[in-house]
């Protein structure tokens, strides 16, 4: 497709400044990417974001897992975007299905809104995750709860915004449990939310928009997904921790 591969790597709370340094080192080492075919973006824990930007190699993005809704000011314990833009980072991911669904966070879908929105009229990029729960693909509702998803960060974004969104389907059921999706679920699901855009936001946005898989990503699944017609990268947790997780982004070949 004409749609450029993005392969993100989301390392959650994981690392240490040692463990970061080492996995910079091994991506920096890395040969064999054509940067004209594949984007890459890491996001480490906020307070190893600096580090990872001052090592990792400069065509590899940097991305914050989260970020607060608003202005900075007195949020305690909260990075506010224009931050993610002073330390040069370009990406934020924002939605994950962890910050949505535990219990100690419970993000709502109007606040990754309103996030999305800020994030882009500030200039970072926003990885935004959708995905339905277990129960929820059991009862037939997948489809559904990514469009709700998608429509409480709509009633936020103009039509322009959209070109600054990668989306991220990633099924709960298949997040770091080893479960992951079929090429087939996959594919269908990013056709709906392909289908979607088209719908809701314009045809030109839908033919670019990248939709990545995320979900139990690995170097040996990653091929059969990157087939699909729809799967335009991947969002990697686990994978992204190790050296061969640039086998994952070499899956646009
Ligand atoms: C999904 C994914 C990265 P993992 O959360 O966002 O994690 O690859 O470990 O399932």
């Amino acid at each position: 497709s004409a749609r450029k591969f993005f392969v993100g790597g989301n390392w959650k709370c994981n690392g240490s400044k040692q463990s970061v340094q080492e996995l910079c080192e091994a991506f920096n080492a890395g040969k064999n990417i054509d940067f004209n075919r594949v984007e890459v973006v890491v996001a480490p824990p906020s307070v190893y974001a600096m580090l990872t930007r001052s090592i990792l190699r400069p065509d590899f993005g940097v991305a914050l897992q989260n970020c607060w809704v608003g202005k900075p000011g007195a949020f305690t314990g909260e990075v506010a975007v224009e931050m993610i833009r002073d330390i040069g980072l370009s990406h934020v991911i924002l939605g994950h299905s962890e910050r949505r669904h535990l219990p100690e966070i419970r993000e709502s879908d109007d606040v990754i809104g309103r996030k999305t929105k800020y994030a882009i009229d500030k200039g970072v990029h926003v990885i935004l995750c959708i995905g339905e729960l277990l129960e929820e693909r059991e009862a037939g509702r997948t489809r559904e709860v990514n469009e709700r998803q998608l429509s409480a960060v709509r009633a936020h974004l103009s039509a322009d915004d959209w070109a600054k969104v990668v989306i991220a389907y990633e099924p709960v059921w298949a997040i770091g449990t080893g479960k992951v999706a079929t090429a087939a679920q996959a594919q269908e699901a990013h056709s709906e939310i392909r289908s979607w855009i088209r719908r809701q936001v314009s045809e030109a946005c839908a033919s670019q928009m990248r939709i990545l898989y995320g979900g139990s990503v690995t170097p040996e699944n990653c091929l059969e997904l990157a087939a699909q017609p729809d799967v335009d990268g991947f969002l990697v947790g686990g994978a992204s921790l190790k050296p061969t997780f640039l086998d994952i982004v070499r899956a646009y070949q």
